[in-house]
């Protein structure tokens, strides 16, 4: 599968093309990347289908960029490309990972100091050399080594929502094999944690080296680390490493609890079994005979060691071992609850499509409601709405209603900027007009925490106010969250009865799982939304359960859940 490779070029042709300085062509190829990233097919067998007028019709890919797509797919490269990276020879995709590190900066640090990799900015950061330069100074210094030491810690892990369909197609290629009876992804990333570090197969069969055979010649494994009978493992080409291993059927139970983990949940399951006399391990659960009583289904190994089964998504040592044992594990949210999506851009801002598109998607996706929340006029960079263009998509989701009556709600709302100061960049008077206000932060992320922290209390207590969106601000293995005191905004939220978001963007997850949990105990009301540029992102509404689950949220912590007019009567603001 080719899609990330593409989307990588893409960005690549984007950081280069804003290097330029060259208006409106970068973003269109960012909105084309993530377009193509999110493609839930193989691009190759899409193109084969659809040809170049289908590619068009995907967000943000117009004639030359299709064109590149073909040229990338018949000969593997990208010669414009080619010829950019030719001409600034730096390593432009890990440099603009950098908080802070833009591809002008890039530019201008190749000029001056021939900076070409990561270890070239980290040496000259240490020499003291960037802040000699002009339009730079000692913080700017100190503010790149920051972002390396970042980068540095999360670069070597994979957000989840960006793997999960190659993995998907490496499951599903393992699977036509006809000596392999069973395929389940375990590890970290079936508990559906938000970045994996590698990926852990299991299969069952009676013919393991075929299988393995098979296995090294999935057409994106790049390098083979080891090969043999029961274990194998390899990298793919994206970089990220697979192991595969094939068990038995009757210890299949125990290699899946065993290689789900986590190793703390591990470790404390064993010490039941031990308990009891008995012994747990990956091939099965043993009296103290050695004679095996459970092991072919986890379902099994949970009920004889007196356990609830446990979902894989709570399996990180936080109490769920002690809620199983008194039988008292919460209900979670399910895969497929959520009814409405409270947070979507579209061409009136950042977002690719128009309204009708994104209102037309869901409609296929079977939501009940969406809510419209382009971003607001201080938000310039994304073409933000000021009060009048507000009114204006009004009135043109008012009409969109009458015509989509009967097949989905349009909600009104915005994604209103909240300013340095606390106060927001939209009038009271428009936003009590609207039907759902989310408000975040985008700018000035670097405030102390104290003044960060008073800064979103006081934008929970605007009374139109009914959400805070992405509440830390991170986004994963890119930049850190922004300081803020996270129990004083989760009881503040509780004060003001402000809803909290779980923004399912793959690299936002924001909140993470462990401030959901602390939502759920004070009984905070949050929503999921996928945070939407392209009807392409609907799809990540699943991972923002996925979240909820890893916090412990049950399905009525999450407004969303309900159907529309309970959802309207349960926002906990309405001025009504
Ligand atoms: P990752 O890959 O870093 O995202 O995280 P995991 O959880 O997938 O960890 P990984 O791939 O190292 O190992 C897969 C599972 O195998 C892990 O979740 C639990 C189990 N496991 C690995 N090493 C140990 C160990 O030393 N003791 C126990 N009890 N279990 C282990
Ligand atoms: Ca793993
Ligand atoms: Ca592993
Ligand atoms: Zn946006």
């Amino acid at each position: 599968m080719k899609n990330l490779e593409i989307a990588r070029l893409l960005r690549m042709m984007a950081l280069y093309l804003e290097m330029k300085g060259i208006p409106f062509k970068p973003q269109a190829y960012e909105r084309a990347a993530y377009s193509i990233e999110s493609l839930d097919e193989n691009i190759e067998e899409f193109v084969k289908k659809v040809g170049k007028e289908g590619l068009k019709n995907l967000p943000g890919v117009g004639e030359s960029i299709a064109e590149k797509i073909i040229e990338f797919l018949k000969t593997g490269q990208i010669k414009e490309l080619e010829e950019l990276k030719k001409e600034v020879p730096v390593d432009i995709e890990t440099l603009s990972s950098i908080e802070g590190v833009g591809p002008k900066t890039i530019y201008k640090l190749y000029k001056a100091l021939g900076i070409r990799t990561l270890e070239d900015l980290e040496k000259a950061c240490r020499e003291h050399k960037i802040r000699r330069l002009p339009g730079f100074g000692a913080q700017s210094e100190e503010k790149i080594l920051k972002g390396i030491e970042f980068f540095k810690q999360g670069s070597k892990r994979f957000v989840l929502g960006f793997i999960i369909p190659i993995v998907e197609s490496l499951v599903n290629y393992l699977k036509e094999h006809p000596d392999i009876k069973e395929v389940v992804p375990a590890g970290s990333y079936r508990r559906r944690k938000e970045t994996v570090g590698d990926i852990d197969i299991l299969a069952i069969s009676k013919n393991p080296e075929k299988v393995m055979d098979y296995f090294v010649s999935f057409p994106e494994v790049e390098h083979i680390y080891a090969k043999g009978p029961t274990k194998t493992m390899v990298r793919l080409k994206i970089g990220l490493d697979v192991d595969l291993r094939v068990v038995e059927k009757e210890s299949f139970g125990a290699a899946l609890a065993y290689f789900t983990g986590s190793k703390d949940h591990n470790i404390q399951m064993r010490e039941l079994a031990i308990k009891k006399g008995w012994k747990l391990n990956e091939y099965g659960l043993f009296d103290k005979n050695g004679k095996r009583i459970a092991g072919e289904t986890e379902e099994e190994i949970y009920e004889k060691l007196g356990l609830q089964w446990i979902p894989p998504e709570l399996r990180e040592n936080q109490g769920e071992i002690q809620f199983a044992l008194e039988k008292k594990l919460p209900e979670l949210i399910e895969y497929g609850s959520i009814k409405g999506d409270l947070q979507i851009q579209t061409n009136w801002t950042d977002g690719s499509n128009s309204i009708e598109e994104m209102v037309e998607e869901a409609i296929k996706l079977g939501l009940e409601y969406i809510c419209i929340t382009d971003h607001t006029k201080s938000l310039a960079v994304t073409g933000g709405l000021d009060e009048e263009k507000l009114l204006k998509q009004m009135n043109f989701i008012d009409e969109l209603n009458k015509k989509y009556k009967g097949k989905i709600t349009i909600l009104k709302g915005a994604e209103v900027n909240i300013q340095k100061d606390g106060s927001l960049d939209i009038s009271d008077e428009i936003l009590a007009k609207l039907d759902f206000v989310g408000a975040a932060i985008h700018t000035h992320f670097n405030l102390p925490k104290n003044v960060q922290t008073e800064r979103i209390i006081k934008a929970m207590k605007n009374p139109h106010v009914d959400c805070i969106f992405h509440p830390t601000g991170r986004v994963i293995n890119k930049r850190p969250p922004y300081e803020v005191d996270i129990d004083k905004i989760i009881d503040e939220a509780k004060k003001t009865n402000t809803i909290l978001e779980i923004d399912a963007y793959p690299d936002r997850l924001d909140l993470k799982d462990e401030h959901i949990k602390k939502c759920v105990e004070k009984g905070v009301k949050m929503v999921i939304d996928s945070d939407a540029h392209s009807y392409l992102h609907y799809q990540y509404l699943n991972l923002g359960v996925a979240q909820a689950r890893r916090g412990w949220a049950t399905q009525s912590d999450i407004l969303n859940t309900l159907p529309l007019k309970d959802f309207m009567k349960n926002l906990p603001k309405r001025r009504m």
